[in-house]
């Protein structure tokens, strides 16, 4: 057993950096190279690794002191099997200077040099391939010299990297997530006036700090700056964008939680979000107290309403007016109406009704029932109306998508979904492949699957994978409805009972079966012109099914 004072290694010219979060206290074992603290200039926040293993014994700093190198910040116990680091091992546990604020681009433009000027990373120590985590300006914004146009983040330390040069920003060439190094190209800056490289050894040098006219303390006079009036406030030192201000350890622990770091309040100095915050945010949401923004917006009737700015779901004393009962959601209700909310939220739906003539379709499906009589496989106007809906599906191919982002899915398979009522709610099995399949297939599948529905049996492959589902109340009655899409498709029919009315045929009325149709459809995907056509289309088949074969 020994014991050993950990002192703050070289952290590169940084002088007097505030320490904003203790990470570790007196009785936990600490590995080499755990971060104990971490401090924060300006620019960037850094973690300080502890450069020996062992019990901590004592904390040398509290939060808001001062450290430079070689501050004593902790005294640890140590064993044998956790002795100190070898040197050349201190060395790498101690953090590159890649929390000190970087120095200007070495490969910017000679002081006061007008022009397209590009802003490249500069050194930013021995950090390779740190990953862009923000973009705090977009092209035509105007800069000022050291004003942050990125942010990046390490396991250790995040940092913004200042723009070498003032200007208005022509082109960003970096993106989240995209990784960089020294020397790497960040933007062009435009009528820019470019800070002189910086002197040799100033790679660590302290971020310069903004003046009170709001310009940098660097090369860049005040008189060479574009004028500033125009400029957005944007001051540097202060927590940037939408980045929540909070150490990197804090948002490596809330990505792994899943935690949505902008919805969580810092209680720390400056609203900093310390792994507490986390911690009681994950809590509360996990007790029901709170609730994410997503899940809000997710949320069943009667609840969440206000996330979308409405006025709270109306809270009744039913019993004052009556005897009730009270009974629970069954599972399969709980589970569509969340569903069925979403979609209906999120998709602007908009519905077009039409009839279908039948009357020949209706004739020949009864004679093929006759006909198929021994076989014991009903055919029902859903399955016709399966293999019509392929048809128009081929023929109309973004009634057969998904969006994603920004993007279409086109799908080249039909599987076809159909509505089944069953004593504990509505379920939606999937008939894969009806190109493939005739009608008699599709009527016999459907049958299967509309027992195991009832059943309770349907497994969760026979309820996914649909590219189009199709609500039939063809069986029960009503004219015409509007069926909810099932996201994510873009599509859904609904078809009430067909019943038999006059249809002139030119010169008198003929008694035509004539069966309601109701097209769903996401107006994000799809226009009111191709819904109609859509339907027409499927009229014309419908009323002449040898149309399919073409
Ligand atoms: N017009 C007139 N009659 C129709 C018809 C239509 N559009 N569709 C079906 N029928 C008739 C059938 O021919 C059958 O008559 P017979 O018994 O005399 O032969 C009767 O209605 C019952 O049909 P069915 O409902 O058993 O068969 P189906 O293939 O039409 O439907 C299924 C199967 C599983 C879809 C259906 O049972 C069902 O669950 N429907 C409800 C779907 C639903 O709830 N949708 C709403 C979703 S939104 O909340």
């Amino acid at each position: 057993m020994a014991i050993v004072e950990v002192k703050v290694p070289d952290i590169g010219d940084f002088k007097e950096v505030a320490v904003i979060e203790l990470l570790a206290k007196p009785g936990d074992t600490i590995k080499p190279e755990q971060s104990l603290l971490t401090v924060e200039s300006d620019k960037a926040s850094m973690e300080i690794p502890s450069s020996h293993g062992g019990v901590l014994k004592e904390l040398k700093v509290k939060i808001g002191d001062n450290v430079s190198e070689g501050s004593l910040i902790a005294v640890l116990e140590t064993s044998e099997a956790s002795a100190p680091a070898p040197a050349a091992a201190a060395a790498a546990a101690a953090p590159a200077p890649v929390a000190a604020a970087p120095a200007p681009a070495p490969a910017a433009a000679p002081a006061a040099a007008a022009g397209p000027i590009e802003v490249r990373v500069p050194d930013i120590g021995d950090f390779k391939d740190v990953a862009v985590i923000e973009v705090l300006v977009k092209p035509g914004d105007t800069v000022k010299v050291e004003q942050s146009l990125i942010t990046v983040e390490s396991d250790k330390a995040s940092m913004e990297i200042p723009s070498s040069a003032a200007g208005v920003v022509k082109e960003l060439k970096v993106k989240v997530g995209d990784k960089v190094n020294l020397g790497d190209l960040v933007a062009i800056v435009e009528g820019a006036v470019a800070v002189a490289p910086a002197p040799a050894g100033a790679m660590g040098s302290p971020p310069p700090q903004p003046s009170p006219s709001g310009g940098g303390s660097t090369a860049a006079t005040p008189e060479r700056q574009p004028p500033t009036a125009a400029l957005p406030a944007h001051e540097p030192s202060a927590p940037t964008g939408n980045l929540p201000h909070a150490s990197p350890s804090v948002r490596k622990f809330a990505r792994e939680l899943g935690v949505p770091l902008e919805e969580v309040k810092g209680s720390g100095p400056k609203g900093r979000i310390t792994q507490e915050d986390v911690q009681s945010f994950t809590k509360a949401v996990m007790s029901g107290a709170a609730q994410t923004k997503a899940a809000a917006a997710k949320a069943p009737a009667g609840g969440g309403g206000e996330a979308l700015g409405l006025i709270p779901w109306p809270k009744v004393d039913f019993a004052k007016f009556g005897p009730v009962e009270r009974k629970d959601l069954g599972r399969i209700k709980k589970i569509s109406g969340a569903n069925l909310h979403r979609n209906w939220v999120m998709i602007p739906h908009v519905t077009n009704h039409d009839d279908a003539d039948i009357t020949e379709l209706e004739a020949f499906r009864v004679s093929t029932n006759k006909e198929n009589e021994k076989s014991g496989v009903k055919v029902t106007m859903l399955a016709f109306l399966i293999k019509a809906c392929v048809a128009a599906l081929k023929k109309f191919p973004e009634f057969n998508s998904s969006l994603d982002g920004d993007q279409l899915v086109l799908k080249q398979y039909y599987h076809i979904a159909f509505a089944a009522d069953t004593p504990n709610g509505l379920v939606v099995p999937v008939i894969k492949d009806c190109d493939k399949k005739g009608v008699l297939q599709i009527s016999q599948e459907m049958a299967e699957l509309a027992r195991k529905a009832r059943d309770g049996k349907l497994s969760p492959a026979d309820m996914s994978g649909a590219c189009f589902t199709i609500s039939s109340l063809g069986g029960i009655g009503g004219r015409y409805f509007t069926p909810i899409i099932n996201a994510p498709e873009v599509a859904i029919l609904g078809v009430c009972k067909s019943q038999t009315e006059p249809a002139w045929d030119g010169k008198q009325f003929q008694p035509r079966l004539m069966l309601p149709l109701s097209l769903s459809w996401d107006h994000r995907v799809i226009d009111g012109a191709a819904a109609a056509r859509f339907n027409a289309y499927l009229g014309q088949i419908l009323a002449d099914f040898r149309r399919v074969l073409l």
